[in-house]
């Protein structure tokens, strides 16, 4: 019984100290455990008369509930106070000033902005559509055949045999034109994919295209439209000329060049001194396209053009290389801030 007295009054002394979780953890086994005091005194039992066996055996349970529950009750204080005392230690002041935020709207944005408002302007209709496509709405419905030449001009990631990240937003332009009949105005603004790269070529760029679909549309109506978007973007005397190429899905074809914004089409080392710049390609739609999107191509006709809009803000603003809109270096971005 006086070994009983004792451990108790050992414990109310130790656990009065305990400060830690760990601690009050260490008293557990110490008492409690399979090698612990008590255990070791209900082992005790054994060298009693069996008439004590009884009480002593009572008394030492009366003691194990009052250690349980002392050490229950410590366990939640030294919580609660070691949970003070880390609130008190990683104390954040939301009242310090923070690193100024600052944000803007990115060059490629300010550019498809400034192209697609002087679009709506003149009437077209803007629509989206999506960056995954099928063979046939990026190929096949734009008069690109299987083991067309075309295909090698636009290097394309594949995802299956017939699903492709699209090459150019004209497939878009083919679904509308399925759904919708003449007349159709609209552009068509968006990322494009291509297995490109390097300074000039970026594997995901942009491009906005425009078609129109109409009766007697003529390849002057395509000069006049550029000719007004050309003015805008790069000033009012800007020439537009008209140089004979090849697309499938145009015919004729033809590579646009304005005079040099850097130099009035004198000559300078930006247009190699011919005073000249190709900027985008256009034509008028082959009619084999029109046909294949349900369009009477007897009755209607069109054009069409496709601009990369980082090609446009590299002339622009004269940036040497064309990773430099993808690094998000703030340095550059800033200076387009208006
Ligand atoms: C339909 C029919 C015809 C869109 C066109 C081009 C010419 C062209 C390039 C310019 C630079 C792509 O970003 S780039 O590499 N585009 O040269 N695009 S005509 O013709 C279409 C579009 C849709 C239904």
């Amino acid at each position: 019984m006086s070994k009983i007295a004792e451990i108790k009054s050992s414990f109310e002394a130790e656990v009065k100290s305990c400060v830690k979780i760990s601690e009050v953890q260490d008293m557990k086994v110490k008492y409690l455990g399979k090698s612990g005091e008590l255990t070791a005194l209900l082992k005790e039992i054994k060298n009693l008369p069996s008439e004590e066996r009884p009480v002593f055996g009572a008394k030492v349970n009366e003691l194990r509930n009052f250690i349980e529950n002392e050490l229950q009750e410590k366990l939640f204080k030294v919580k609660e106070l070691e949970m003070q005392e880390k609130l008190q230690n990683e104390k954040i002041d939301v009242s310090l000033t923070s690193v100024k935020p600052w944000g803007a709207l990115h060059p490629i944005t300010l550019v498809e902005n400034e192209i697609c408002n002087l679009m709506i302007a003149m009437g077209f209709e803007v629509a989206s559509g999506p960056e995954i496509e099928t063979d046939y709405y990026n190929f096949q419905a734009l008069n690109i055949p299987e083991d067309h030449p075309a295909r090698d001009m636009q290097d394309t990631f594949y995802i299956t045999d017939i699903i492709l990240l699209r090459t150019h937003t004209s497939p878009m332009q083919a679904r509308l034109m399925e759904k919708k009949q003449p007349p159709i105005k609209m552009i068509c603004p968006g990322k494009v994919f291509r297995s490109d790269s390097d300074a000039s070529h970026s594997p995901v760029f942009h491009q906005i295209e425009g078609l129109v679909v109409d009766k007697n549309v003529t390849l002057r109506d395509l000069k006049g439209t550029l000719e007004y978007i050309a003015s805008h973007l790069f000033g009012s005397n800007t020439k537009v000329r008209f140089r004979p190429s090849f697309f499938p899905f145009t015919e004729p074809s033809v590579e646009v060049d304005l005079t040099c914004s850097n130099c009035g089409g004198k000559g300078c080392s930006l247009c190699k001194g011919t005073g000249w710049i190709e900027v985008l390609g256009a034509g008028m739609v082959n009619p084999y396209v029109l046909e294949n999107s349900g369009i009477d191509s007897g009755k209607y006709n069109g054009y069409a053009f496709g601009m990369g809009v980082e090609r446009i803000a590299i002339i622009k603003y004269g940036i040497p290389d064309i990773r430099l809109f993808y690094e998000n270096d703030k340095r550059f971005l800033k200076q387009f801030v208006k």
